[in-house]
């Protein structure tokens, strides 16, 4: 039978790009297992993943943090994508007992597509991440040449240099 539903594929396919981060546990091993599991996700495909940093806590304390930034392709919305990374933080033991508390696992969307919305649920562009070299470091080991609302990846670097951060391998 022909199928009654063909799809134009490319179409569905959106880019994002996935903050990274931990500092309770084995929080190399949980980032490596997040993404082993995200990768095998059906409705993610070709995700590519930064360099693994340590980084001093930003707005934070505890431990140096373990932070990456993946780049994947999903024909999930944001927000099934949001659903699917919180359950994986739940998964890996994640408690929110206050805001910044360190964490076994967190996962942000960054960046989705080139969309720009702020509301309760999901804010993109991440409004944290221009002033973050834990963000900014991997995302540009990624995408070089990407420009964000505030600036390029270089100038907003700069910008942090106070931030303590170190490529892992
Ligand atoms: N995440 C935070 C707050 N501070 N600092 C570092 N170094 N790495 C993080 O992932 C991080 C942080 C809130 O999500
Ligand atoms: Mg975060
Ligand atoms: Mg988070």
């Amino acid at each position: 039978m022909i199928d009654p539903t063909p799809t134009t594929d490319e179409q569905v396919w959106n880019t994002a790009f996935i903050g990274l981060g931990a500092n309770l546990g084995e929080a190399h091993q949980t980032l490596l297992k997040a993404i082993e599991t995200l990768g095998r996700h059906a409705d993610i495909r070709h995700l590519q993943l930064s360099p693994f940093y340590s980084s001093a806590p930003v707005q934070s304390h505890g431990p140096d943090y373990v932070n990456a930034v993946a780049r994947l392709e999903t024909r999930l919305t944001p927000y099934a994508l949001l659903d699917v990374l919180q359950a994986l933080e739940t998964r890996f033991g994640r408690e929110r007992p206050y805001r910044n508390a360190p964490r076994t696992l967190d996962l942000d969307i960054l960046l989705f597509n080139n969309l720009v919305q702020n509301d309760p649920v999901l804010t993109l562009p991440h409004p944290r991440m221009h002033e973050r070299a834990f963000v900014l470091q991997p995302l540009k080991n990624l995408a070089p040449d990407m420009m964000l609302a505030q600036g390029s990846l270089n100038d907003l670097l700069t910008a942090c240099a106070g931030q303590r951060i170190t490529q892992m391998h």
